[in-house]
């Protein structure tokens, strides 16, 4: 007999509350169309900036110059757009990098919110309709996955320095590029609609797929709980920009390591990243004893400090801008141009390259090769003293790399070789 209840075949709510499988489990009357709308196109531009940035930083490490440059050897053509990292602007690292970590530690409440902006879809279940929409909810896994893992290991290895030693770099390299084709392919589904929601509110008689069936009682207007996230990324802005200056400003940074103080006053107060002591260098290592060999055509030569400081010197402002992002001003480094010491290993015109190697025995960042343009710049210095001061061991003495707009790991400290034309 034919049933003639109302609803029948209807598939009817599973019994008792629903689970987060059901629309009817999301209640917040805050989602909708416009407002996971607005917080899309802000990740759109900022994590497409943080993509740029993140690339530009791979790239400022020169990994195609040496093998001893390269943390993902293994990347094929991944690293097609790689160039010779200019030294011009001299602050250009500051600049990228400290856009790329303060943006990711600004753009977090937007990330979270959006995702909560469409967790019911996350959720919903049958997992897919169709094998497009099969497709799309896969894209969506590396979406999802790909931006919290991104977020998640940027902020630990900027919070927790060296908590992936060596590995941080093609796991944040090789997850960037997974991330980043899902929000390609994401942005090309979603902008259209985004888009047309933002400019003509949405059409007569259309559903707005992201609003709750049954929402609650509203506490707060959709445009007040998108200011509530922009405050966060205002806050979260105002407690980490701090740490890219010294002095007055580097005390706001109060979240961010590198922020508030500097580790002491005068001449050699500025920002460390490793102490000596915590590199295993010792004052009978770096005391009188302590050599400079400068390798080259014209052979080996050694010389101590005395001589290096009877040579030439010359002068450079130049930040320190470490990878993590964090970054000095201007410090004023006296010392020896490193292509005069190239030309001293017998490269008078166009010096080559330059394989860097601190005295120091273990760790991270004792090796670098430095490209010719590096060498050439007449900024370029193996400093032996900053602000007006003796180096302190701390910030590498008796000899220290500084070339301008490069990473902070291409500043190698307490340099014990200097290996031209070699790489
Ligand atoms: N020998 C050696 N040089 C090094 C490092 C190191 O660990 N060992 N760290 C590098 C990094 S990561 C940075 S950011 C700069 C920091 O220089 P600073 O400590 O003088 O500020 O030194 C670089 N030179
Ligand atoms: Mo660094």
């Amino acid at each position: 007999m034919r049933d003639r209840r109302p609803y029948a075949g209807v598939r009817l709510p599973s019994p008792g509350p629903p689970l987060p499988t059901e629309p009817a489990f999301w209640r917040s009357p805050v989602r909708g169309v416009r407002f996971t709308a607005v917080l899309g196109l802000a990740l759109l531009a900022g994590i497409t900036l943080l993509f740029v940035t993140g690339l530009l930083s791979y790239a400022a490490y020169n990994p195609d110059l040496a093998a001893v440059n390269d943390k993902t050897p293994d990347k094929g053509w991944l690293g097609f757009y790689l160039f010779a990292w200019p030294t011009g602007p001299h602050w250009l690292y500051r600049m990228t990098q400290g856009i790329h970590v303060t943006l990711g530690i600004v753009l977090v409440p937007v990330l979270l919110a959006k995702l909560w902006s469409v967790a019911p879809k996350l959720f919903a279940l049958p997992p897919a309709r169709s094998a497009g929409h099969a497709l799309e909810r896969l894209s969506l896994l590396l979406l999802v996955g790909g931006a919290l893992f991104e977020f998640v290991t940027g902020l630990l290895n900027i919070q927790l320095e060296y908590l992936f030693p060596g590995s941080f770099y093609p796991l944040h390299f090789y997850g960037a590029w997974v991330f980043f084709a899902a929000f390609l392919a994401h942005t090309c589904l979603k902008l259209p609609r985004a888009l047309q929601v933002l400019r003509q509110g949405l059409p007569t008689g259309q559903d707005d797929e992201l609003a709750s069936p049954r929402p609650s009682e509203p506490t707060v207007s959709r445009r007040s709980a998108l200011a509530v996230v922009g405050a966060g990324s205002l806050l979260l802005l105002a407690t980490s920009a701090g740490r890219s200056f010294d002095g007055g400003l580097r005390r706001t940074a109060l979240l961010t390591p590198r922020g508030g103080a500097e580790p002491a006053s005068g001449p050699n107060g500025f920002q460390i990243n490793k102490t000596a002591a915590k590199a295993g260098i010792t004052p009978d290592v770096t005391g009188d004893p302590w050599r400079l060999t400068v390798v080259g055509p014209a052979g080996e030569i050694r010389l101590s400090r005395t001589e290096l400081l009877a040579m030439r010197q010359h002068s450079a402002s130049l930040p320190i801008a470490c990878v993590e992002g964090w970054s000095t001003s201007d410090q004023w480094w006296r010392g020896v141009r490193l292509r005069d010491l190239a030309a001293l290993a017998g490269f008078p015109d166009g010096p080559p390259g330059v394989l860097v190697a601190s005295i120091q025995r273990s760790g991270p960042f004792r090796t670098v090769a430095l490209r010719d343009n590096q060498v050439r710049d007449p900024r370029s210095l193996l400093a032996l003293g900053v602000n007006g001061e003796d180096l302190s061991p701390d910030h590498g003495y008796p000899a220290r790399v500084i070339v301008p707009a490069a990473p902070g790991v291409m500043n190698t400290k307490w340099v014990g070789r200097l290996t031209f034309g070699e790489l």
